[in-house]
C-alpha cells in the first residue's frame, strides 16, 4: 500500500478490515550511528519494530510520534510497524462513531540518520504583543541530554534578524531553556489578511562547533478573550468557519497535499476564515496550509461523542489526555491555531465526566497560556462544565433535528447558562441540515433534498450569524464523510453524513452558494463597521 495511505478507502478489498495489519519496509544506512523514524499518524495503535526489535508503541492515529534507534550499524534493515484499527481492548477513542475510523500508516513516515542523537528537540515560541509596539518573544529549547553529567552548551536563537544566545548547562536527562527578546514594531504580524510567517532558526554548539539545529515557521499574532468578544491582534474577530474531517471519496483518511489545498481554497471560496479540526488534531501539512493561507483554526484532541460508560473504558481518560497534551506539544509554533478544543459532544453532564475536562484544561494551560480553550457541547441545559473553558461552544441543530427559531434557541441556552458563562465569548460550534447529492424538491421542503438544506441552512444563518451574543458559527460540515457501519442506519443514508456542503469528492451542493452569500454578507458588513 502507499503511504501515506489507508487500507480501507472506498474500494478495494480491505473495505471492510477492521482489525491488525503489518506494515514492513527495508532501508539501507550507509554509516553507523542513531536512527529516528518519526510517524505523522498511524490509525490507530502502532507497535514498531527495527529489525524485530520493539522501539515504540502509540495510541491514536492524530498525533505523532518517534522511535528512536540510538545505535544502528551501518547495513541492511527492517521496519516493521504492527498496526490496529480495531475497536475493543487497546483503544479508548476509537469507537464505532459518526466519521469512519480508517486503518494504516495514514500520514507520513520519515526516517532521519542525524550523526549523533538530537540534542535540541524541538523549540517552541510564545510570543505575546509590548505595550507600544512591537512583539516579546520567549523561545523555550528543549534540550536532551543522554550523558550521565551536566553539560554546558552554547544555545542561540534566531528570529527576524534577531539573535539570543546563552551559555547553559544541560542537567543528565535533558532540561528546558528559555531565552528571551524582543522584535521591533516593524516585523510583519501574521493575520488573516497578511499571513506573513518568519523562520526561526535554533542551534547548539561545543568546543567543536555547531552540532545541531532546529528550524520552524512561526508567525507573530495574539489571540485573546476581551469579555464577549475575541480579540485577534487587538481586533475583535469574528469566526465564519466549517468543521472539517479529513475524509475523501478517493483518498480516504489520507488526503495528500494537492486535496488539503484545494479543500482550503474552497473554504476561501465559501468566504470563511476558520475551520475547526472536528474532531482530532490535524494533519501538520493542513496546519501549515492554514498557516500560509490565514485561515484560523480551532484545533481539538481526538473524541467524540463518548458517553459515561465510554468515558469509563480503561484507556479512554489517560489516551484523551495523551492527545491533547501531545497536540499542545506538537503544533504549538502554528499562529492559525487560535483555539484549543477538547472532548467534543462527551459527558459534560455527570461529575466524573467534569473531572475530565478540568484535568485537560488544565494540562493545556500547563503547556499554553496564549490561546484560549474551549469544547463543543451538546449536553445543552444539563452541562455542568461551562465555567470550565475560556469560550463556550454549542453545538445546535434548530430546524433539522427538531423544529425551532435558530436565534429563540441561543437565547434560550444563553439564559440557562448565564450563571456560569458570565461574559465569556460563546460560538455556535456546529449548525447544519443533511443533504443527499443531486436529490432535488422544487418546494424546498423535504429532509435530505439540496434544496432542503439550502432552505434550513439559510435560515440557521440567518438567526444566528448576526446574533450580538456570539462570536463565531461553524456550519458542520465542510464535506460528507463516511461514517463507521455501526452508524448506517442512524439518519445516515448510503453510510454517508451528508451535511457536507461539498460531497465527498468536493462537489458543490445547493446550499454551497446559500452559505457563501450569507458568509459575504456578513464579512463585508462587520468590515465596514
Ligand atoms: C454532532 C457531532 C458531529 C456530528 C453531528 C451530526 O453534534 O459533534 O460529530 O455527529 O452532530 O451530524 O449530527
Amino acid at each position: 500500500m502507499e503511504v501515506p495511505g489507508c487500507w480501507d478507502p472506498d474500494v478495494g478489498r480491505l473495505l471492510e478490515w477492521r482489525g491488525q495489519g503489518v506494515a514492513r519496509r527495508s532501508f539501507v544506512t550507509e554509516r553507523t550511528g542513531p536512527a529516528i523514524l518519526r510517524f505523522g499518524g498511524v490509525g490507530h495503535t502502532a507497535t514498531v519494530f527495527v529489525d524485530g526489535r520493539h522501539v515504540a508503541v502509540h495510541h491514536d492515529g492524530h498525533t505523532a510520534f518517534e522511535a528512536v534507534v540510538p545505535h544502528l550499524t551501518a547495513g541492511d534493515h527492517e521496519v516493521l510497524v504492527h498496526v490496529d484499527s480495531g475497536f475493543g481492548a487497546v483503544s479508548g477513542l476509537n469507537i464505532p462513531n459518526d466519521y469512519f475510523v480508517y486503518g494504516g500508516l495514514i500520514r507520513p513516515v520519515e526516517l532521519h540518520l542525524p550523526r549523533r542523537v538530537p540534542w535540541l528537540q524541538r523549540v517552541d515560541v510564545n510570543v505575546t504583543p509590548r505595550a507600544g509596539g512591537g512583539w516579546s518573544v520567549e523561545a523555550i529549547a528543549r534540550l536532551a541530554n543522554p550523558e550521565d553529567a551536566a553539560v554546558s552548551v552554547d544555545l542561540a536563537v534566531r528570529l527576524c534578524g534577531v539573535e539570543a544566545r546563552a551559555a547553559v548547562r544541560v542537567a543528565p536527562g535533558g532540561s528546558d531553556e528559555r531565552l528571551s527578546f524582543h522584535l521591533p514594531a516593524s516585523v510583519a504580524s501574521w493575520s488573516p489578511a497578511a499571513p506573513v510567517l518568519h523562520w526561526l532558526d535554533a542551534t547548539l554548539a561545543d568546543a567543536s562547533g555547531v552540532y545541531d539545529g532546529w528550524r520552524d515557521r512561526i508567525g507573530l499574532r495574539e489571540i485573546r478573550c476581551d469579555g464577549e468578544r475575541l480579540l485577534l491582534n487587538g481586533e475583535p474577530v469574528f469566526l465564519r468557519g466549517f468543521n472539517r474531517h479529513e475524509d475523501h471519496g478517493e483518498h480516504g483518511g489520507a488526503l495528500p497535499v494537492r486535496a488539503m489545498r484545494r479543500d482550503i481554497e474552497l473554504i476561501r471560496q465559501l468566504n470563511a476564515n476558520a475551520v475547526r479540526t472536528s474532531h482530532y488534531p490535524n494533519d501538520e501539512r493542513f496546519l501549515d496550509l492554514c498557516d500560509e493561507a490565514g485561515v484560523l483554526v480551532w484545533e481539538e484532541n481526538h473524541a467524540r461523542g463518548q458517553g459515561l460508560d465510554q468515558m469509563r473504558h480503561p484507556a479512554f481518560r489517560r489516551q484523551a489526555l495523551d492527545s491533547a497534551q501531545e497536540m499542545v506539544e506538537q503544533h504549538r509554533n502554528h499562529p492559525s491555531i487560535i483555539l484549543w478544543g477538547v472532548m467534543n459532544e462527551c459527558d459534560s453532564e455527570a461529575p466524573e465526566g467534569r473531572d475530565m475536562y478540568a484535568e485537560q484544561f488544565a494540562a493545556i494551560r500547563a503547556r499554553d497560556l496564549t490561546r484560549p480553550t474551549t469544547y463543543a457541547s451538546c449536553r445543552q441545559g444539563n452541562d455542568i462544565c461551562q465555567d470550565l473553558p475560556d469560550v463556550c461552544g454549542w453545538n445546535i441543530y434548530p430546524q433539522w433535528y427538531h423544529g425551532g427559531d435558530p436565534a429563540a434557541e441561543l437565547n434560550g441556552l444563553l439564559e440557562r447558562f448565564r450563571a456560569p458563562i458570565g461574559h465569556k465569548p460563546v460560538i455556535v460550534s456546529e449548525v447544519g441540515a443533511g443533504a443527499i447529492p443531486g436529490l432535488r424538491d422544487p418546494l424546498r421542503r423535504s429532509k435530505w433534498s439540496e434544496d432542503g438544506q439550502a432552505e434550513i441552512l439559510g435560515r440557521q444563518l440567518d438567526g444566528l450569524l448576526w446574533h450580538p451574543r456570539i462570536c463565531g458559527v461553524f456550519i458542520w460540515q465542510f464535506c460528507d464523510v463516511r461514517v463507521d457501519l455501526g452508524w448506517y442506519n442512524i439518519n445516515r443514508p448510503g453510510g454517508i453524513n451528508d451535511k457536507g456542503l461539498v460531497d465527498r469528492w468536493r462537489r458543490p451542493k445547493l446550499a454551497y452558494a446559500t452559505v457563501a452569500e450569507r458568509f459575504a454578507r456578513h464579512r463585508d458588513r462587520i468590515e465596514r463597521e
